[in-house]
């Protein structure tokens, strides 16, 4: 294959580098070879990113067919793939250390330390247990993407399944019984996710690092302990809404399921709010609802009414961004996407956007049709068109001003779904009026406030499976002591450490780091409270659409077009005028909601131990 002889040819230049610059004085001979020249950083930087561009599209093509075709075979050469390419990255990483102490350019500086941090799960220098590695990540994919749930009268259910039942069923029976039958597929990988652990950190540790969890905390252009600080921060300032949230939602929950349903510590069970991770709540906005909280529509309704399938909901889509004067999606989006679930094979259901090459942008989604995945394919196109902004970047930059942003852009968007938007569509006759505010304000913050903590204790629970402070002996128990601690939630049937209730979440044994969540769910408020104002839009917040904004649209280009190019703050002021990162809009967009769920819970107990 190629790779073998680029790395020839990089070690050949660095050698011939380093023995000229020691030839010309036999007295430096037998001292450590002369410190590299900001000229061999420059070279060294142009080779990685000819090298890397070859190595990300081969690799990137394996896991595209073992993600659409999950057999062994294709998990065996997605496998190798990672591993020659998780090769590659590591000896870019160590290489691009000798730099540290040069004086270099701002860009050649970046470049440098982004291809220090570009892994996320680094491997051991030892190439067998870096083969090792690499398998079991693949097969902890496949794990997860082939995971079914059979009840004993044989009917197997897979993730889709699982996800609707748990979305419609009003039965606490059978939603336990779904919810701790998902958790069946994630028992078996607890055993692959440690040493998976043991090797990931070797790896980090090679890098400099002190863990993998350090790693990950390393990518926001400030110290690893300040960032952890940051999310504290911003967690406290939203704090208060969510609590405010659990403990309407809990006394609702128990007005429909009884007391006896209902712990009495304050914690709601896992399985009574609509979804199999409890990470989203909108599904159970009928159960929390008052009659003066009504939106008077419901989304997924409205377009089953208006024949909307896979295809339509992507194109309707597409079409809000380029409303915005952002460049349509190349032909080959269409021609190459997955868009619906095939009935014929297994792939990896979980939603994702692929950037194969600059010219080759991808999705898969087995998309149904619904709200939730009407806003799930705004997110993913928001991955798309910050590819495609971003694709004239060197390959290093081509990332988001850090991942919150990549995962920030399409759900700001999503926010502009208003009434309005959606008479534009023609998918409402008209809007409702205000009287419907609060039952709009309650669906969504049911989605996006209560993913909040849930954003935050995923890597809550990582950083510390990857410091040793979790160790396997307490990995489900460490789960639920942080699921209890941010989200007030219990488990609804009794766990133990033969469960491993971390894996049945796809970020888990798929290894994508999970804060970018948290920070997203902040930011997309921030950047669509920007785009308001910039839109010039009056009236409450939560129903401004900035939808056919030209102005908007060329400050977003600038921002996507940007990339990891530079410090994110530089990003951020360049679409919001702020340099930092703040819960305010969040706290702005629900106010009246906050204010209404003061008045519902002022006679109740909140709280929880
Ligand atoms: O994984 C996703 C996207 C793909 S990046 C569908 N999300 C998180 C999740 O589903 O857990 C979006 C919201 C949170
Ligand atoms: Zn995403």
């Amino acid at each position: 294959m190629i790779r073998p002889a680029s790395v020839s040819r990089l070690a050949i230049a660095i050698a011939l580098a380093t023995a000229l610059a020691a030839c010309g004085d036999k007295k430096e001979e037998a001292k450590a070879p002369a410190a590299p020249t900001a000229a061999e950083a420059m070279a060294f930087v142009t080779e990685a990113e000819a090298r890397l561009e070859t190595d990300r599209e081969y690799a990137a093509r394996a896991a595209w067919v073992q993600a659409n075709f999950v057999t062994v075979d294709t998990s065996f050469l997605a496998a190798r793939a990672d591993e020659a390419s998780t090769a590659l990255s590591m000896e870019l990483a160590k290489d691009a250390a000798r730099f540290n102490d040069v004086e270099v350019d701002a860009e050649t500086r970046r470049k440098l330390e982004i291809m220090k941090q570009g892994l996320t799960i680094p491997a051991p220098s030892d190439p067998a247990l870096a083969s090792e590695l690499a398998t079991i990540k693949a097969d902890l994919d496949s794990m997860y993407a082939t995971g079914k749930y059979c009840k004993e009268d044989g009917t197997c259910l897979n993730d889709r399944d699982i996800i609707r039942i748990m979305a419609s069923s009003r039965d606490p029976e059978e939603l336990k019984d779904v919810w701790a039958g998902w958790r069946q597929v994630s028992a078996p990988m607890k055993d692959k996710y440690a040493r998976m652990v043991e090797l990931a950190n070797a790896g980090s540790r090679d890098l400099g690092f002190a863990d993998t969890g350090a790693l990950w905390r390393s990518g926001y252009d400030m110290p690893a302990d300040d960032f952890t600080a940051e999310t504290e921060r911003l967690w406290g300032q939203v704090k208060p809404l969510y609590q405010s949230l659990q403990c309407h939602v809990r006394a609702k929950l128990s007005d429909y399921y009884g007391s006896r349903t209902m712990p009495q510590d304050g914690t709601i069970p896992a399985h009574l709010v609509g979804n199999v991770w409890a990470q989203q709540w909108g599904e159970i906005f009928d159960l929390v609802a008052s009659g003066d909280a009504d939106p008077g529509y419901d989304l997924t309704a409205l377009l089953n009414e208006k024949g909307y399938d896979a295809m339509k909901i992507a194109k309707t889509g597409e079409q809000f961004f380029t409303s915005l004067g952002i460049p349509a999606l190349p032909e080959t989006f269409w021609e190459r996407s997955l868009i619906t679930k095939p009935r014929d094979r297994d792939v990896q259901c979980h939603a994702s956007a692929w950037d194969i090459t600059t010219s080759d942008v991808r999705i898969k989604m087995c998309t149904e049709v619904t709200g939730e995945d009407f806003r799930t394919m705004h997110h993913e196109l928001g991955h798309i068109f910050y590819y495609t902004n971003y694709a004239p970047q060197s390959i290093l930059f081509r990332g988001g001003a850090h991942d919150g942003f990549h995962e920030a852009i399409g759900d700001a968007v999503a926010l502009s779904t208003t009434p309005a938007y959606l008479v534009e569509l023609g998918l409402l006759d008209e809007q409702p009026d205000a009287a419907a505010d609060i039952g709009l304000l309650l669906k969504q913050a049911l989605d996006k406030v209560a993913f909040l903590p849930f954003g935050l204790m995923v890597d809550r629970w990582r950083w510390g499976v990857f410091n040793g402070e979790i160790t396997p002996d307490h990995y489900n128990e460490a789960w639920w002591k942080l699921r209890r601690q941010y989200q007030g939630l219990s488990a609804p049937v009794e766990r133990t450490e033969a469960d491993f209730d971390p894996g049945a979440k796809y970020h888990i044994p798929g290894n994508t780091p999970y804060t970018r969540y948290f920070l997203a769910h902040i930011l997309q408020f921030q950047l669509y409270k920007a785009a308001c104002e910039q839109a010039g839009f009056d009236g409450p917040l939560h129903r401004c659409s900035f939808y056919g904004n030209k102005e908007v649209g060329e400050k977003l280009k600038a921002m996507l077009a940007m990339g990891a190019s530079k410090p994110w703050p530089e990003a951020l002021e360049a679409f919001a005028g702020t340099r930092d990162m703040d819960a305010s809009a969040v706290l702005a967009y629900f106010a009246p909601l906050q204010a209404w769920l003061d008045e519902q819970n002022k006679d109740r107990n909140c709280g929880w131990e």
